[in-house]
């Protein structure tokens, strides 16, 4: 029998390629997010070279939404093995005391009530089964604060601790828990965070070459591979020239 990945904010940049990734490691997709144009040019793709795709549109932070959308999965698309909890975002780098409380709610909403959410939705079903993966997208961001990076880094931190706690609390069960933590990838994120600027989002990758999304869906893929009795708790994946959050070598 296939195996079934769920993948929130598919949409775009590491989502997405975590679709791919795992549509041709022989999986079939649940893709969510939030754009049914750009989920539905997806699903047509996959479809065509012969992955099964179901799409559900949502907004991770709507709750409800959230529940119907899982309650709406239909038995065929069970069990589901992985939940890639991936939708996430940053805006803004304003220093902590000038920040937009509108845009906090939005980072904290998205990035850790979200995942909360789904996670609460999806894994009681892998608990009884006794099997299944949870990976959750966190970042180099959730290790130590940067400057302007305040509330997104908290949520990060959010990510780290819940990924930890979540990890915890299915010790005694087969489900397995990772927190996947990226550095610089060049994705539509640096976009989102300044706002639509696309000027200032290119200079983040200027004179260094950044991760990609495939990179990090190759090692989605690679620790849901593993063996079951292996549990990659938390993966750390830098470009090259970065040696961390505040160090990048770069050729101007
Ligand atoms: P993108 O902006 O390319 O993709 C983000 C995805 O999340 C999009 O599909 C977006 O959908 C979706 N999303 C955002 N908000 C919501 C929401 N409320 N409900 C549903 N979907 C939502 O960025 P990345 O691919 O880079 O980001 C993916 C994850 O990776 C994030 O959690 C990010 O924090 C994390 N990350 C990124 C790094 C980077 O350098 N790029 C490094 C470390 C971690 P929509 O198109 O509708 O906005
Ligand atoms: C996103 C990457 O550079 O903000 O998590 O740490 S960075």
């Amino acid at each position: 029998m296939k195996k079934i990945a769920l993948i929130t904010g598919a949409t775009s940049g590491i989502g997405e390629a975590c679709a791919r990734k795992f549509a041709q490691g022989g999986y079939d997709v649940i893709l969510t997010g939030r754009n049914a144009t750009k989920l539905q040019a997806l699903q047509t793709e996959l479809t065509q070279q012969g992955t099964k795709v179901l799409t559900l549109t949502f907004d991770v932070r709507d709750k409800e939404a959230a529940r119907q959308a899982v309650d709406s999965i239909s038995d065929e698309w069970k069990p589901i093995d992985v939940l890639i909890n991936n939708a996430g975002l940053a805006i803004g780098m304003d220093k902590e005391y000038e920040g937009d409380v509108d845009e906090w709610a939005v980072m904290i909403d998205t990035n850790i009530k979200g995942l909360l959410t789904m996670t609460r939705l999806i894994v009681p079903d892998m608990v009884a089964r006794n099997d299944g993966h949870v990976i959750n997208i966190g970042s180099i961001a959730g290790d130590a604060a940067y400057a302007g990076g305040n509330v997104y880094c908290a949520t990060k931190a959010a990510v780290k601790t819940l990924t930890d706690g979540l990890r915890i609390d299915l010790a005694e069960s087969a489900v397995r828990v990772t927190n996947i933590k990226p550095g610089l990838v060049e994705t539509n994120f640096s976009v989102v965070r300044f706002r639509g600027d696309q000027q200032r989002a290119d200079n983040v990758y200027k004179g260094v070459k950044p991760l990609i999304g495939d990179d990090i869906a190759d090692v989605c893929f690679y620790v849901a591979s593993a063996p079951k009795h292996v549990q990659i708790a938390e993966v750390t994946i830098l470009a090259t020239h970065q040696a961390s959050p505040f160090l990048i070598a770069r050729k101007l």
